[in-house]
């Protein structure tokens, strides 16, 4: 059969589109592919809610690749392996309470089994602010503004686009973006000890670990924070190249939020 580029063409608009269209309004929105986002957007999904995540970056996966400086094995602790073998990653035990995992076959799984769950994924795409409004009295997230990440590297006046969703998940990492996006634009405060974004600590694996799960919660209503984003947040420690609580915060929000929904 000959091959017609017009239809090729047609067929990845109507693909996009038809995602794009049923991402309108959201249940729930996550903004960064790292592996607490991943894990966060495949239990969601799972549970048959309306998810999209947004990657700024092509490829979806974050700070996980590269293991420990480029070294590309991952190290968890044995409460958080489930999260890998679950999805089929095969881990490896490492004295005591460790295991090991191939970083890349780690990522790409996270990776596609949140695909194969549902969750409508758009990468090389940025999420740039939020939107506010005020329900019952109160200021809440009700949705995000985003914009392609082209457009954004190459300082272009583009206008964005805005799609509506319940919950939105902060999954940025270190920078924690959108919530500084929010801090930065409005007389906000957060649900913080000093109502502002705490910042990032130096490394203490041990203290940070627990943290990040203690850490993953409603941070200003409708928006929560996750992974590296939930400790800078609020002033916790930095972990290094430790990913079982990453996975464990991504756990924890999906069934928040879960709860949230079911109501
Ligand atoms: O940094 P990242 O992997 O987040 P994480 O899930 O995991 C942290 C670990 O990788 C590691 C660590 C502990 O082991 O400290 O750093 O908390 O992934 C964050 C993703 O968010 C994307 C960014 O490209 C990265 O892939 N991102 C950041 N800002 C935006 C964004 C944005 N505004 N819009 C879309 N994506």
């Amino acid at each position: 059969m000959p091959l017609d580029e017009r239809i090729i063409t047609e067929a990845i608009v109507d693909g996009y589109f038809a995602k794009f269209k049923s991402s309108l309004e959201l249940d729930v929105a996550i903004v960064g592919g790292g592996p607490s986002g991943l894990t966060a957007a495949r239990l969601l999904a799972t549970e048959g809610f309306n998810v999209a995540l947004f990657e700024r970056k092509l490829s979806l996966g974050g700070g996980m690749w590269g293991g420990g400086m480029t070294y590309n094995v991952i190290v968890v602790q044995e409460e958080s392996a489930h999260l890998l073998t679950d999805v089929g990653i095969p881990v490896a035990r490492y004295k005591d309470n460790y295991f090991t995992a191939d970083a890349v076959a780690a990522t790409t799984t996270l990776a596609s089994a949140a695909c194969l769950a549902g969750v409508k994924v758009f990468n090389c795409m940025s999420v740039e602010d939020v939107v506010l409004r005020e329900v019952n009295g109160i200021k809440r997230v009700t949705g995000i503004v985003i914009n392609s990440s082209p457009v954004e590297m190459a300082g272009l006046h583009v206008d964005p686009v805005v799609l509506g969703s319940k919950f939105l998940i902060e999954a940025t990492g270190h920078a924690t973006e959108v919530l500084h996006t929010l801090v930065r634009k409005n007389d906000v405060k957060l649900n913080t000890p000093s109502g502002g974004i705490e910042g990032e600590q130096s490394m203490w694996a041990d203290v940070a670990e627990t943290n990040t799960v203690k850490n993953t919660r409603e941070i200003f209503p409708g928006l929560y924070v996750a992974g590296m984003a939930a400790n800078a947040s609020f002033g916790s420690y930095r972990m290094g190249p430790i990913f079982g609580g990453m996975l464990l915060s991504g756990e924890k929000v999906a069934a928040d939020i879960a709860a949230k929904l079911r109501g």
